[in-house]
C-alpha cells in the first residue's frame, strides 16, 4: 500500500506511525498537497491528504477513515481502537479530543499561512488556539496520573489515543510555538517524548 502525503501533516503522521505500530508495510509517497494537488486529486477528490492507496488501487481518504480500515485488517490484537465497549468510547473520545486540538492548530496556521499578514483576524486566531490549549490541558490532566509503561487511556498496550496525543502535540508546538504548550501541558510534553523515542515514530519522523 502506498500513503500519500508528508509527514509534516500530523494527518499523514498518525497514519504512519499507526501502520509502523502495526508492523503493516507500506510506502510513503510524500507529495506536498499544496504544491502538487496534481499528484492528490486522482485519489481524493477534495485534494487533502492523507490518502491510502491499496494494492488493488482503491484510495481511501481521510485519517480516522483509513485508521478504521487498517484496525480492520489487523486483527483483535493488533488494532489500535478496541472493537467494542467502554475502552473503545474511551480511546476515541480521547482521540478526537487530540484530534480536534490538532485540528484547531492547523486552523490558526493556516489563517497566518494562507492570509496576508493584513488581514489575519487575530480574535479566530485566538479562539482556534485556546481550543489547542483547552485539548492539551484536558489530555494533560489524564498523562499526570500515568506510570511508565501506561498509556492514556489505561489500554494494556498503545491505542490510537497514544499516537494521536503524541502526532498532535509535537506537531501543534511546532506550528504554534507562541502558545507555550511544554508549560501548559507538562505531563503530555513528557509523554510525547517517551513515544517519540519509540521505533515506530522514529521511523516516521517529520523531515528537518
Ligand atoms: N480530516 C482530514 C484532514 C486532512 C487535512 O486537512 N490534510 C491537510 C494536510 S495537513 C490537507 O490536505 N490540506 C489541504 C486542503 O485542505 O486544502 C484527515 O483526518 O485526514
Amino acid at each position: 500500500m502506498r500513503l500519500i502525503g508528508i509527514l509534516r501533516s500530523p494527518y499523514v503522521r498518525r497514519t504512519a506511525v499507526s501502520l509502523n505500530v502495526m508492523g503493516i508495510p507500506f510506502e510513503l509517497d510524500a507529495v506536498p498537497v499544496f504544491d502538487k494537488p496534481e499528484r492528490v486529486t486522482p485519489h481524493n477528490p477534495l485534494t487533502r491528504v492523507p490518502a491510502l492507496v491499496l494494492d488493488d488501487g482503491e484510495a481511501l481518504i481521510d485519517s480516522s477513515v483509513i485508521l478504521d480500515y487498517l484496525d480492520e485488517i489487523a486483527g483483535p490484537e493488533k488494532r489500535l481502537v478496541s472493537e467494542r465497549g467502554a475502552e473503545r468510547r474511551h480511546v476515541l473520545k480521547l482521540t478526537t479530543v487530540a484530534l480536534g486540538a490538532v485540528d484547531k492548530a492547523v486552523w490558526s496556521a493556516y489563517e497566518y499561512r494562507f492570509r496576508p499578514a493584513e488581514i489575519v483576524h487575530k480574535p479566530w486566531v485566538r479562539h482556534n488556539d485556546a481550543q489547542v490549549v483547552a485539548g492539551f490541558t484536558y489530555l494533560d490532566a489524564i498523562a499526570a496520573k500515568l506510570g511508565e509503561n501506561e498509556w492514556m487511556a489505561g489500554t494494556q498496550r498503545m491505542s490510537q489515543a497514544d499516537i494521536t496525543t503524541a502526532v498532535g502535540f509535537t506537531f501543534a508546538q511546532i506550528v504554534r510555538p507562541n502558545l507555550g504548550l511544554a508549560e501548559k501541558a507538562p505531563n503530555v510534553a513528557r509523554f510525547a517524548a517517551r513515544c517519540e523515542a519509540l521505533g515506530p515514530f522514529k521511523a516516521a519522523a517529520i523531515p528537518s
